[in-house]
């Protein structure tokens, strides 16, 4: 049963919250190259840090998937083209839209590569990294080590041009999709993960300060280990609220399904929380986000029962309460047929929505955490095509 999450249907997923492969320690290069860390060997103690310690004050953060930065997340689909481009598809999430007026956008952008194998597949990072509380359009090439970023098209809809590129990690043995704002100044920090010695090293490219970094946090388990284990890095999330995101690192075992999250400190590398939430042969585990509105992330896991609805469980990080809910069609095979979960805020309340994208129909829905819990919904994308929210998933 747990292999099922293995499936091509999810290969795409992988690429993003970056299953960790089995890596190489090759010599480091990426947007510092005059660092004292490179190829550092593995169980290498880092200690000099460059980064302040002192979260800058007032800092915003955009919204998670927030193209058009209203402060709503969108409703963007993705194709993936076999050997060819990602189409994205995003339908913008204004407050108060005219009818017949929202904003939609198609355009092509980041290679798909091989569906089956995944060979030449770019990872799908969009994220806030300039800091102007919108999310940039983006994706990381492993041939070139190079992230892509794209401003959105917002103002017209002729196609979308390459704002920048930022040479960063090294795309033949490191893992992407493990970004967050580790310094807490509104921007999302570049962020290669690399496997040296069973050890995960976080390469952090600090936005405030332009420094680099890495911090060893968090064991790896191979994805052919026996008994089967499994190791999943997610974005940060901010655990203490302290407006700084903490590493996350989740391992799963297939035997008795455990999964166990590993949150850390981002500039010391100590553990902050570990916890079992969660089972991986019936559940999604989501990235961490905050669910509750105190500003603290939330565990959540989403239960898949066949014939059932999927039972979203949210843990109160602060209290340890758990509360159950039950919304959206089970997938139990995890093979696409039911409904998929997806990460975000939809009405810009600053509390992450229990939503699910069906795509029988096409539709977004989410449980409004605004608006007395009121059903939304969106339609967005045509058939076949893979929600964005969906990314972060395991
Ligand atoms: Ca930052
Ligand atoms: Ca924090
Ligand atoms: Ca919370
Ligand atoms: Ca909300």
């Amino acid at each position: 049963m747990f292999l099922k999450k293995n499936t091509n249907k999810m290969r795409s997923l992988f690429s993003v919250f970056a299953l960790l492969a089995l890596a190489v320690t090759v010599l480091w290069f990426g947007a510092n190259n005059s660092t004292t860390y490179a190829g550092g060997e593995a169980g290498e103690k880092t200690s000099e840090l460059t980064v302040s310690q002192a979260a800058p004050s007032g800092a915003t953060r955009g919204t998670l998937f927030d193209f058009t930065g209203e402060g709503r997340t969108d409703f963007t689909t993705l194709v993936f083209n076999e050997n060819a481009n990602i189409t994205w598809n995003v339908v913008g999430n204004p407050k108060d839209p005219d009818p017949n007026e929202g904003l939609i956008r198609r355009f092509d952008y980041g290679f798909a590569g091989d569906l089956t194998t995944g060979a030449g597949a770019d990872s799908i990072v969009p994220r806030d990294y300039v800091g102007d509380l919108k999310t940039e359009v983006a994706v990381y090439r492993d041939s070139d080590s190079v992230y892509y970023l794209a401003q959105f098209p917002l103002a017209t809809n002729t196609g979308i041009t390459l704002d920048r590129t930022i040479p960063f990690g090294n795309g033949a043995t490191d893992n992407f999709g493990a970004e967050g704002d580790y310094d807490g100044d509104g921007k999302i920090d570049y962020t290669a993960v690399r496997v040296q010695g069973g050890i995960l090293n976080w390469y952090i490219l600090t936005s405030g300060t332009n420094t680099f970094r890495v911090i060893q946090f968090g064991t790896f388990y191979s994805n052919t280990a026996t008994p089967f284990r499994r190791t999943a890095i997610f974005q940060g999330a901010d655990f203490t609220g302290d407006g700084r995101d903490e590493l996350v690192v989740v391992n799963y075992t297939a035997a008795s399904g455990t999964v166990n999250y590993l949150v850390g400190d981002a500039v010391t590398g100590a553990g902050v929380i570990t916890k079992s939430f969660g089972n991986f042969n019936s559940d999604f585990s989501v990235t961490p986000a905050d669910y509750t509105g105190d500003g603290i992330a939330d565990f959540v896991a989403v239960r898949q029962t066949q014939g059932s609805n999927q039972i979203w469980y949210v843990n109160n990080s602060a209290t340890n309460e758990t509360t159950a809910t039950a919304f959206g069609y089970s997938d139990p095979l995890f093979e696409g047929s039911g409904d998929s979960p997806v990460r975000g805020d939809y009405d810009g309340d600053g509390r992450h929505d229990i939503a699910v994208y069906r795509p029988t129909n096409r539709t977004f829905y989410y449980i409004s955490t605004a608006n007395s819990g009121s059903l939304q919904g969106q339609e967005a994308g045509n058939d076949g095509e893979t929600p964005l929210g969906s990314f972060g998933l395991y």
